[in-house]
């Protein structure tokens, strides 16, 4: 079934963003395409597309008619979380726009730790003039990235424009120009032997989930020259074992951690995490997913889809990403 003019139907199903403004770009990229949003239109047999932040579990189940699954963010276990998801195809967010902003925000921090951010900030508050007499140049500091992805690959490259060295790691064999891969719990040692700042690019799923933990710290190479390794992790939040990172900064078994996602978001006002002179904390604003860059491509998709193209950007449901 679909509307009058054709086009199937679209169900926004959003949990803490704010509606208007996605409404309103599916208004300007698709005037055409009817948009409603949930609970309005709950087994509506008009609805073909979710688009969804977190939906409500068992939503997507209720829709007879459901041809697909757009979710606003890269990542996709928030579609997961709903564990009697409908069998249709999902597609995930892959835009240059949301690649730029995260390579952005790695680069940003990788230069932060490398250029002694967090230890000038210090020294500011105490109103102490010391300069390190010790910097390193970039080309000193190797920066794994762990998952080689689309975020991942596009901020190797950009770290390697700055001068660091780069390898990577990832669930398969990649080969990316100029950077040292490693892949699956074969590649593991050697990769966590080679960095000495760590990105985390990664996606939660049941093989992931709680990587970063105590045994992967103690395995990361401590004779770099920023001694105990940085952890920087934009990923997500399952991905790590809290009460390890802060045992590891503790026993410097890592030096600072910059963590831009939280098991539990957003962050409880009594973390430790807080106050940690080691920690730099970001509110899941790495890369924000923008309704202007996302919307327009999203509705192109859908009009290839109903002219018999094939869906992009496919989340593999086996493999969880
Ligand atoms: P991709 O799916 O393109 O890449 C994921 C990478 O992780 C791939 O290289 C993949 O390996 C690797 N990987 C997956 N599972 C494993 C595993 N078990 N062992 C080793 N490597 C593994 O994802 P994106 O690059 O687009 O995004 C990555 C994640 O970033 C998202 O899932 C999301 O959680 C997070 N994110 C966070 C944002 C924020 O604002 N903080 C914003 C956007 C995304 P292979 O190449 O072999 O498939
Ligand atoms: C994403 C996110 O997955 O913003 O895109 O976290």
């Amino acid at each position: 079934m679909t509307d009058s003019n054709g086009k199937g139907r679209v169900l926004l199903a959003l949990t803490g963003w704010e509606p208007e403004v996605w409404i309103n770009e599916f208004g300007k990229a698709a005037p055409d395409r009817p948009v409603a949003l949930e609970p309005e239109g709950e087994a509506d047999p008009g609805i073909h597309y979710a688009v969804v932040w977190k939906q409500p579990p068992g939503l997507l189940s209720k829709l007879p008619n459901l041809k697909a699954i757009f979710s606003l963010g890269a990542g996709v276990d928030h579609v997961f979380a709903d564990t009697s998801l409908p069998d249709v195809p999902i597609v995930r967010v892959v835009s240059p726009d949301l690649t730029t902003r995260m390579s952005e925000y790695v680069v940003w921090q990788v230069l932060d730790h490398h250029r002694l951010g967090p230890r000038y900030r210090a020294q500011q508050a105490d109103r102490i003039w010391e300069e390190d007499q010790n910097q390193k140049a970039a080309g000193d500091i190797t920066v794994g990235i762990m998952g080689l992805g689309e975020l991942g690959r596009d901020a190797a490259s950009k770290l390697r424009i700055m001068g660091f060295s780069v390898s990577g790691w990832s669930r398969t064999q990649k080969q990316v120009e100029g950077v040292s891969c490693h892949a699956g719990a074969d590649g593991l040692g050697a990769f966590l032997a080679s960095a000495d700042i760590f990105v985390v690019l990664l996606p939660l799923t049941p093989e992931t989930r709680d990587i970063l933990n105590r045994d992967l710290f103690t395995r990361m190479s401590k004779r770099g020259p920023l001694g105990a390794p940085v952890l920087i992790n934009a990923g997500r939040g399952g991905l790590q074992n809290e009460a390890d990172i802060l045992a590891a900064l503790d026993e410097e078994l890592l030096s600072a951690v910059t963590l831009d996602v939280f098991q539990q978001e957003p962050l409880d006002p009594e973390s430790p995490f807080w106050t940690h002179p080691k920690v730099t904390i970001t509110p899941h604003a790495a890369a924000a997913s923008m309704p202007h860059s996302l919307i327009e491509p999203m509705a192109r998709q859908m009009d290839a889809y109903e002219r018999g193209e094939p869906l992009i950007n496919l989340v593999d449901r086996k493999a969880g990403y």
